[in-house]
């Protein structure tokens, strides 16, 4: 492996099969385990996405890694953690496979429009402060995909047309991460990754649908701000901060 980071990925945790690796970095957490610890699965019986629904990993067919963080910040940061992985997924991805990769904010990586990775960023506290983060990213690499997902989800794999080493992915994932976590743990905002991130945000300056709890309304997208809100401008010309907790970004068309 090329990229090495300096304190992510120790120790590395790897297995075959696990129920789900961000819930075997919460129980680790709770054991004492150490900011950095990367846990790895070939195979999830239990993945997780988010509000309740499946993240499927058979076996040999994704990267499964969760990351364990122990940051001396806010609560309120954290959600930060979703968007600088995803940066670095998008960094990754882009180094080891020489593809153009974009993120679909918050938490997924796409490839010529289709999703091809996704994001968990989960939380513990204690007394009011946080206890762990853990930030669970499942990078796709079958060969292909039952029909329901087929039209929104691609693999690094059938993008590339030749087998990718997931280990390569891991190994570059945790040296961008580590080098975007150094510099958010000084400031706690994203005022230094949000030119890059912008150049990579699927839809900038585009047309897109926001899903509410109440309705939905469409508007341009204009890029994050430094708290790593998404900026969508209404047809009135006002501009919204869109907080990632809990909407849905589109484009008008299909998936992405
Ligand atoms: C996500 O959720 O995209 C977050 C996925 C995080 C997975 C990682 S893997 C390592 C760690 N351990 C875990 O247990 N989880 C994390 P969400 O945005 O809710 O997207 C979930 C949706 O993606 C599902 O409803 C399906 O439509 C789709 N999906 C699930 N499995 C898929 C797969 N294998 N390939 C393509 N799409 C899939």
């Amino acid at each position: 492996m090329e990229l090495k980071a300096k304190w992510m990925g120790i120790p590395w945790n790897w297995t075959e099969e696990m129920d789900s690796t961000n819930e075997w970095a919460k129980r680790d957490a709770k054991n004492g385990a150490p900011s950095g610890a990367v846990y790895i699965a070939d195979s999830q019986t239990q993945g997780k996405g988010r509000i309740g629904r499946r993240w499927e990993t058979p076996k040999g067919s994704s990267l499964a890694l969760s990351l364990l963080l122990r940051p001396d910040f806010e609560a309120e940061h954290a959600p930060m953690l979703t968007l600088i992985m995803g940066m670095a997924a998008c960094m990754a991805i882009e180094k080891i496979t020489g593809l153009t990769a974009e993120i679909k904010w918050p938490n997924d990586v796409v490839i010529n429009k289709k999703k091809t990775t996704g994001i968990l960023t989960e939380m513990g506290m204690s007394e009011g402060k946080i206890s762990y983060v853990v930030v669970g990213i499942g990078i796709l690499n079958m060969e292909s995909f039952p029909e329901e997902l087929a039209y929104k989800a691609t693999s690094l794999k059938i993008e590339c047309g030749h087998e990718i080493n997931r280990d390569e992915i891991a190994a570059a994932l945790l040296f961008y991460f580590e080098q975007y976590y150094e510099k958010f743990e000084q400031t706690h905002n994203l005022g230094f990754l949000i030119e890059e991130y912008n150049n990579h945000l699927v839809n900038r300056g585009k047309e897109v649908l926001i899903k509410e709890k109440d309705g939905e309304y469409t508007g341009i997208s204009r890029g994050i701000n430094d708290k790593g809100e998404l900026l969508v401008e209404k047809k009135d010309g006002n501009c919204v901060e869109i907080f990632s907790g809990e909407v849905s970004v589109r484009g008008l068309y299909g998936y992405v």
